[in-house]
This record gives C-alpha cells, structure tokens and sequence, in this order.
C-alpha cells in the first residue's frame, strides 16, 4: 500500500514537463475551485478586487483550453453561499464580475459555440448580476459546445435541503412513493440535475478542502490540488492536472 503511494507521488511529480495527453481519456466534466485570489494580491500589496479581476482573466484561457482539448463540462466555483459575509464593497465588487466577464467574452463564447450555465440561486442575486446572466444563458442556448456552468450563489447543503424538499413535495402529492427514492431522484432534483458528475475537481491555493463545493457530485471524483494561486494559474497547471487524472484512471487492458 505504502509502495503504491509512493510510486503514485513519484509519478504524478514526474509531470513538470508539457504534459502529452491521452485523447482518448479526456475527463468530461471539470470542476474547478478557483482559490488565491486574494492572497495573490495581498502578496504585491494590491487590494484584493485586483486579484480577482485577474483571477477573470485566466478563465477564458480555460476555456479556450478545454474546448480545445474536448472537456464537455466545466464547472468553475465563482461564489459561494457564505461569500456573502465578506465586506459589502468586495460583495459589489464580485456582482458585477460576471457582467464585465460576459460584456467582453460573450461574442466569444458564442462563436465558440459554449453553453453557458448557473448552478445556485439566482433570486438572491443583485438584479443587474441576474439579467447579464439570464442573458447569456438565453444567447447561448442554441449551442451545442463545452458548457461552461459557472456555480454563483452555490452552496452545496443548501442544494441538499433543498432537493430533499422538493421530494418530499413530491411524497406529499403522491406523484412519487418513498419506496421509489433512489439516488437518481435525489441527484437529478440537485440544480446540477442534467449534467454528469465531474471526472476531476482542481483547487488552487494549497487548500485541501471542499467547502461545500458539490458534495454529493463529487463522491467519485478525482481530485487534485495545486498550490498555484488562481491567477497564476496556466493552461500547462490545467494539463498537468489532466495528466495526473489520466494515470490515475488509466485502465491497463481490463476492465
Ligand atoms: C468571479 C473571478 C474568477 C476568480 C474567482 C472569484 C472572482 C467570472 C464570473 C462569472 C459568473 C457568471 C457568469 C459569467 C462570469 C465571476 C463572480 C466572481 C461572482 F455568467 N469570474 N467571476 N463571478 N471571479
């Protein structure tokens, strides 16, 4: 057990090089929590909006890479269901990222032919946030590409709880007996419903930790984590991480 490890760190290290990846074993659905942007900042004295400014900047590098290399789903962590404790300027600060997002890569998108999805609570968002969003969700609705889910507003109990009631309502009608509840009932009520689990969860920063990022999705996903900060995160960092999951999964003739 130990030797297996140690052979499965010495090869995962082995990975410094551009990576060769395999394209027949591409994970379809990548999550990523993108960590550090703050602390990117604090570490060139800058405030922290800057680094999440930047920390924009590195996903339609993602993007661009996923598509290219045939991820079907990507789901990035852009604000989560406690992020609203932060303080108020940092709160309006981060709502009125995904409209300058959108305002600048949007045409893109579209001519990329990605999806652009939310997984969390929209009512709870300021409405300028909300109608940027609904609006590029409706333009690239007729694409058939990488769907790019950001998770805004998300939390992954709350998600829970709420899927449990909506069963339960169900009970409640009669449309459904308890007998009946099986997981594909309670995963296709999460907000994620339609899309598979993801292959690979990525976290920046040097935090091991989920922080209530798809629990239930990510029952079994591998994982990998970097110390890299968000923003210093590279299209190399992102097919590193897909080398490391290859050679995990890698199947050797069986089944
Ligand atoms: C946010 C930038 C990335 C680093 C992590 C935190 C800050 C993109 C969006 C976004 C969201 C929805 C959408 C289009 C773009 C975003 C927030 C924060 C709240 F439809 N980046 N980004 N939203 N950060």
């Amino acid at each position: 057990m130990l030797k297996k490890w140690t052979n499965r760190k010495e090869e995962e290290n082995n990975t410094s090089e551009e990576a060769s990846l395999d394209p027949q074993n591409i994970p379809e659905h990548v999550a990523i929590i993108m960590d550090g942007n703050g602390r990117w900042a604090k570490k060139r004295g800058l405030p922290r909006v800057a680094g999440h400014r930047e920390g924009m900047n590195v996903i339609k590098k993602i993007v661009k890479t996923s598509n290219k290399l045939g991820v079907k789903t990507l789901t990035l962590y852009a604000f989560s269901t406690e992020n609203w404790k932060r303080p108020k300027p940092e709160v309006d600060f981060l709502m009125r990222l995904p409209e300058r997002f959108l305002k600048a890569e949007l045409p893109q998108l579209i001519e990329e032919n990605v999806q652009v999805r939310i997984t969390g609570s929209k009512e709870a968002l300021p409405g300028h946030t909300r109608d940027a969003v609904n609006k590029a969700i409706e333009d690239t609705s007729g694409n058939d590409g990488l769907i790019l889910n950001f998770a805004l507003n998300y939390g992954s109990r709350h998600e829970m709880v709420e899927a449990m009631k909506d069963v339960y309502k169900e009970i409640e009608r009669g449309r459904l007996a308890i007998e009946d509840v099986t997981e594909d009932i309670i995963g296709s009520h999460l907000m994620t419903g339609g899309l598979k689990d993801p292959d690979l969860l990525i976290r920046t920063s040097g935090e091991i930790r989920l922080s209530n990022f798809m629990l239930w999705q990510l029952a079994y996903s591998e994982f990998w984590f970097t110390e890299v900060l968000w923003p210093d995160f590279t299209e190399k960092h992102f097919k590193e991480a897909i080398a490391v999951y290859q050679k995990r999964t890698r199947r050797f003739g069986g089944v």
